[in-house]
């Protein structure tokens, strides 16, 4: 397994950039981070339980069977910049994590889910707070309603230049479409 810090693909000429993956419960957070890894991932899951779904809702992902506790950790080289993901829990109750996790990030890939839309208003306020880039990418599930993506921006309350995108977090294509989005958005608010 290669190491995340010592690495032949890395360079000095690669700019570290550390990126937050946030977002609500099981909106697919984990899965993005494992499918975009160049890394063995590292994850902090525990296994769901009977109690916990008094405080866990799992509609729409009652297939689901694990939770993470405190990050998700990844690493994705890219020409000139090695990206270094850091995956967020997603219950609220996790939130006195966040100024550690935010800290040093240069933005937020902030996932959503169309069944879902209001669980996404806590981090989405987190993110503003925190006064840091981000962009949405809504992973889209077999039984998303699709809605177009100016009635989306609406819902979600983003501003015009808040880059929004739709993506399987399990696809690697996908989910570097995503982050892509991100970085270029950033890299634009730095450069303007
Ligand atoms: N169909 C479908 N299932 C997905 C997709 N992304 C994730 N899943 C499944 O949805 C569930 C939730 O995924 P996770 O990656 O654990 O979600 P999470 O956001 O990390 O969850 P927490 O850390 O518990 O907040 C898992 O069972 C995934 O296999 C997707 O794009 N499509
Ligand atoms: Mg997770």
């Amino acid at each position: 397994m290669a190491s995340a810090l010592s690495d032949s693909r890395i360079s000095t000429e690669h700019i570290p950039v550390k990126l937050v993956i946030a977002g609500p419960f099981g909106v697919g957070k984990t899965t993005l981070v494992d499918a975009l890894s160049e890394i063995k991932p590292l994850n902090t899951e525990e296994v769901l339980t009977q109690a916990g779904t008094l405080v866990d809702d799992l509609t729409g992902v009652n297939e689901k069977t694990t939770t993470t506790t405190a990050i998700d950790f990844g690493r994705l080289t890219m020409p000139g910049v090695v990206l270094y993901l850091f995956g967020a829990p997603g219950q609220t109750r996790f939130q006195v994590l966040w100024n550690e996790l935010v800290r040093g990030a240069l933005g937020v890939l902030v996932l959503a889910d169309t069944r879902r839309i209001d669980d996404s208003f806590a981090v989405l306020d987190l993110v503003e707070s925190a006064g840091i880039r981000y962009a949405v990418a809504v992973n889209h599930f077999p039984d998303s309603p699709d809605y177009p993506p100016d009635a989306l921006r609406k819902a979600l309350d983003l501003h015009a230049h808040t880059p929004l995108v739709v993506c399987d977090a399990r696809d690697p294509a996908s989910a570097r479409a995503s982050l892509i989005a991100l970085v270029e958005h950033i890299r634009e608010l730095v450069l303007s």
